[in-house]
C-alpha cells in the first residue's frame, strides 16, 4: 500500500507525558500517517489506548528496543510494508541508569556512559540511514535534546555527554543528508514531568527555576514542544536544518545567576 498522505515513525512514547506522544497528536492532527516504534511489549496497551483516545485507528506498532542489533532497520522495513512511504522521523528516546543521574561525574561507570551514548544518540545514526535509504522524495528528522548538552546541569551527569554527543550527529547527518532533501534538527526543550526527566535527582527544582528565571516566567508545555517539532519537520522549516532551536521559555538565554540548576 501506498499512503497519499505523509507518513512519520515516531520513537519514544511511553506515556500521555512524552514529548513523543504530544508530537504524535501534532501529527495526527495534520494527517499524517503514523508508525509508532516503542520499547517493549510493556508499553503496547497503554499506548494502544493513547492512540484509541485520539482517534488514531490507522497506526502500526512496533516494538524496538534501539540496543538490539537490527531493530531499529525492522522498524523502517514494517513501515514502507504499511505506508509505502516515509516523510518524518521523530526521535525522543534517552536512556541513563538512575544512579549515573545524581552524585559526581567523576564517578561515572564505563558501561554507564556507553549505554547512555548508545540509547540517546548513537540510535539516530542507524534511524538516519534507514531514512536515506527510504526518503526517495526528501523528508525531514527531529531529536530532542537539552540544554545540559552546553551548559553544566547539575546531576544531568552523563544525559549531558549524551546530548553533547546527540547534537554532533543532527549537525553531521543534516551536513551528509542535505543533497537528499532530508533535514535534520533538535528541538531543546524545557523540564517537562515526564518519566525520563523525573530520573533526575532535583529535577522538581529545575521546574522551579525554570518558571522563577525565565523571560516567560513560567514552564514550557507539551504543546509548545510539540508545535516547534512539527514547525521543524514541516515545509514550514524548508530552508533549517542542522539546527538546535530552544523551546524553554527563553532560559537558554539567561546569563547564570551562579544557582545552580
Ligand atoms: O524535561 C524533559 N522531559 C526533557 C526531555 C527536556 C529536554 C529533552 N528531553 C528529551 C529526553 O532526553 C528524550 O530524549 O526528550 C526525549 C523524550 O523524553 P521524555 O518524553 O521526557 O521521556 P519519556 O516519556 O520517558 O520517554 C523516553 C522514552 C522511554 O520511556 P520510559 O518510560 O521507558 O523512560 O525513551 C524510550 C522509552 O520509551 N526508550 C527507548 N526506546 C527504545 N529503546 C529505550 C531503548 N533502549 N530506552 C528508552
Amino acid at each position: 500500500m501506498s499512503s497519499s498522505q505523509p507518513t512519520a515513525i515516531v520513537f519514544g512514547i511511553a506515556n500521555k507525558r512524552s514529548i513523543a506522544w504530544g508530537v504524535t497528536q501534532k501529527l495526527h492532527a495534520q494527517g499524517v500517517k503514523l508508525t509508532v516504534a516503542y520499547q517493549g511489549e510493556r508499553f503496547e496497551r497503554a499506548i494502544r489506548k493513547l492512540l484509541e483516545g485520539e482517534g488514531i485507528t490507522d497506526a502500526l506498532l512496533v516494538t524496538c528496543d534501539v540496543t538490539e542489533e537490527g531493530a531499529v532497520d525492522r522498524v523502517f522495513d514494517a513501515h514502507m510494508e504499511q505506508w509505502g512511504r516515509l516523510d518524518h522521523v521523530v526521535h525522543s528516546i534517552a536512556f541513563a541508569k538512575r544512579e549515573e543521574l545524581e552524585g559526581n561525574f567523576t564517578d561515572t561507570s564505563r558501561d554507564g556512559f556507553l549505554l547512555a551514548q548508545e540509547i540517546s544518540a548513537f540510535s539516530l545514526i542507524p534511524m538516519a540511514r534507514a531514512a536515506k535509504r527510504l526518503m526517495s522524495d526528501g523528508g525531514s528528522i527531529i531529536a530532542m535534546t537539552y540544554l545540559a548538552a552546553q551548559r553544566v546541569v547539575a546531576n544531568y551527569n552523563v544525559m549531558g555527554s549524551a546530548k553533547a554527543s546527540l547534537e554532533h550527529v543532527v549537525r553531521q547527518l543534516a551536513f551528509e543528508l542535505g543533497e537528499q532533501n532530508i533535514r535534520v534538527n533538535a528541538v531543546s526543550a524545557g523540564p517537562l514531568q515526564t518519566v525520563s526527566a523525573r530520573g533526575v535527582a532535583g529535577f522538581s527544582g529545575i521546574l522551579k527555576v525554570y518558571a522563577d528565571k525565565t523571560p516567560l516566567k513560567r514552564n514550557i508545555t507539551l504543546e509548545e514542544v510539540a508545535n516547534a517539532s512539527w514547525f521543524l519537520l514541516s515545509e514550514q522549516a524548508s530552508g533549517i536544518t542542522g539546527q538546535c532551536l530552544f523551546v524553554d521559555s527563553g532560559y537558554s538565554i539567561m546569563a547564570s545567576s551562579g544557582d545552580e540548576i
